[in-house]
């Protein structure tokens, strides 16, 4: 019972995994839903080249002709890009429907860490990780982004969290589900387009070294995953109280017009992105450019350690 059969790994990634090189997985719902065409497309080869010019390998993850890709063509990244909203979007309970239907699926963070995983890869880099939605009291709406931290053994480095979310209940949850947070250079638990959300990590590391031990022995000692909350850079940070009120705003216009459950995310990200007038979304490539250096050079880390 895996998921390795069903994994199509490209000849690179392969080779790269065989040589135990430093490799890093890429999501790809950032692609068919986090983003507009063409920028989230520019973004997915941008966010590759970074890995590669920080001497990892990137493996960007989707889901297409009833296969787990691991490692995507140019042809195969255009594809994804422009779906324009119709791609699914596979979470765990939609990776056994999808293989069977060969549908089109960007994979998020919780899908993305499963092939990963199975694969043999360890780092992870992506922008912000799906947590505990604000109302979940009433709504029980918990990304299965925390549950698969919990439980499976990659290293994932994000931008913290959106404040879309409850932060102070996403970092509870974080913590019931034993998941280590790392924060790469920084005592506060960043708030992907701020550089603090009020919250704050568990420890921190200054160093991809640093970093690197702490993920090898979270994996030898069998406890699931790990994330790396890596704050936005200072030049490309949006201004914390303009970008609150833009969700509110965002979160307001979602409640009225009914939009919920799975399109509750997509939906919020482009209201966010009209209402800044771009400079969401110009933040949203800074970070995520800057996820995949940090977590390449992790990678890297961890593979002379390992070896
Ligand atoms: N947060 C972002 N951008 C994104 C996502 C989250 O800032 O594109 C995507 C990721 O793929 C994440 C998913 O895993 O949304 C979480 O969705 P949900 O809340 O439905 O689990
Ligand atoms: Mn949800």
């Amino acid at each position: 019972m895996s998921l390795v059969p069903h994994l199509s790994i490209t000849p690179d990634v392969a080779a790269a995994l065989a040589a135990g090189g430093p490799v890093v997985a890429l999501e790809s719902t950032i692609i068919t839903h986090g983003m507009p065409y063409p920028q989230n497309l520019e973004m997915a080869k941008n966010v590759e080249k970074v890995i590669r010019d920080n001497g990892a390998r990137p493996a960007t993850i989707a889901i297409m002709d009833g296969r787990f890709h691991v490692g995507v063509t140019e042809a195969d990244l255009e594809r994804l890009a422009r779906t324009g909203g119709k791609a699914a979007k596979a979470s765990r309970r939609d990776v056994a429907a999808l293989l069977a239907s060969g549908q089109t699926a960007g994979t998020t963070v919780a899908t993305t860490m499963m092939a990963a995983h199975a694969a043999g890869i360890a780092l992870f880099a992506t922008g912000g990780i799906g947590g505990v939605h604000r109302g979940a009291e009433t709504t029980f709406d918990i990304s299965a982004d925390l549950d698969e931290l919990g439980k499976t053994p990659v290293a994932v480095v994000c931008a913290g969290a959106k404040l879309i979310l409850d932060i102070p209940k996403t970092l509870e949850v974080l913590e019931s589900k034993g998941v280590p947070v790392l924060g790469f250079g920084t005592d506060a638990f960043p708030a992907f387009w701020a550089r603090e959300s009020g919250g704050a990590v568990d420890h921190r590391v200054d160093s991809p070294e640093a970093a690197a031990k702490i993920i090898a022995l979270q994996f030898a000692l069998g406890l699931g995953g790990v994330l790396v909350a890596n704050p936005i850079p200072e030049a490309a940070a949006l201004d914390r109280t303009e970008i609150e009120g833009r969700i509110d705003v965002a979160i307001r216009d979602a409640e009225a017009t009914g939009v919920g459950r799975k399109e509750l995310t997509p939906y919020l990200l482009k209201r966010i992105f009209e209402l800044t007038a771009g400079k969401s979304l110009a933040a949203n490539i800074a970070l995520v450019e800057n996820n995949a250096a940090v977590a390449a050079r992790i990678a890297v880390a961890l593979a002379e350690q390992t070896h």
